[in-house]
């Protein structure tokens, strides 16, 4: 499954329960970055129209921000003999290790320059920080039990559907998505041309895609909430 197979919903009104959540938009993720996501800078125009739009009815905004301590384990360069995109996989960490990416305090770790909006957030969320545990959903730790705080703060403001975007697409909005349907019980939308997938290993968009679509996350154009 690729991205020009997803299935858009055929209409789509914001509601005052919805809330938008900016998925790791940060330097390192970015073309020239540690961790690069292909075309991740293409998506930050598009984000700011969203998070305008978001802004102006008064909706949460929630940027999340990877945020690792510099010996994390989901590094390869802690591990003897390993490189970053082998796969490893042991509990909390994993599938596949990653470069050394998004240490707390650096440039890298920092929330893209052209985002907007970044000032007037509701939550700025940061995840990954427990060096043995990585963290790519925003709800839950990839132990799948360690609680990030994002869902109390969503149902403290009534909130009963996501709208998701950022990087990448294939891990941590794809993780983010499952567990607001799976642990959240929210309504999902990723809004799929604000995303971009590291594909790596080779099937991990295609599986992220049908997964998400399996646990009834929905898919939209950023054109379609515009309108
Ligand atoms: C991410 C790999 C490692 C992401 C974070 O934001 O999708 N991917 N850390
Ligand atoms: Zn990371």
């Amino acid at each position: 499954m690729a991205i020009k197979d997803v299935e858009l919903v055929g209409f789509i009104q914001v509601a005052e329960t919805d809330a938008l959540v900016i998925i790791d938009m940060q330097n390192d993720f970015l073309p020239g970055g540690q961790l690069p996501v292909n075309e991740g800078d293409e998506i930050i125009l598009g984000i700011n129209s969203i998070a305008s739009y978001f802004h102006q009815i008064n909706n949460p905004i929630v940027f999340t921000q990877d945020w690792h301590p510099p010996d994390h384990e989901s590094f390869a360069s802690v591990h003897q003999g390993k490189n970053p995109y082998d796969s490893y996989e042991v509990p909390g960490i994993g599938p596949i290790l990653w470069p050394d990416h998004c240490i707390q305090g650096t440039d890298g770790a920092k929330l893209a320059p052209g985002l907007a909006y970044v000032g007037v957030a509701n939550l700025i969320l940061q995840k990954g920080y427990n060096k043995h545990i990585d963290s790519y959903s925003a709800f839950l730790e990839n132990d799948k039990v360690t609680d990030t705080g994002l869902l109390t703060y969503l149902e403290s403001e009534n909130i009963k559907r996501v709208f998701l975007c950022g990087l990448a697409l294939d891990y941590c909005v794809n993780y983010t998505a499952i567990d607001a349907r799976k642990f959240a019980d929210l309504d999902v939308v990723v809004i799929i041309d604000l995303a971009k997938p590291v594909n790596s290993p080779e099937d991990s968009l295609s599986n992220a895609l049908k997964n998400m679509k399996e646990n009834g996350v929905l898919f939209a154009l950023s054109q379609q909430i515009l309108k």
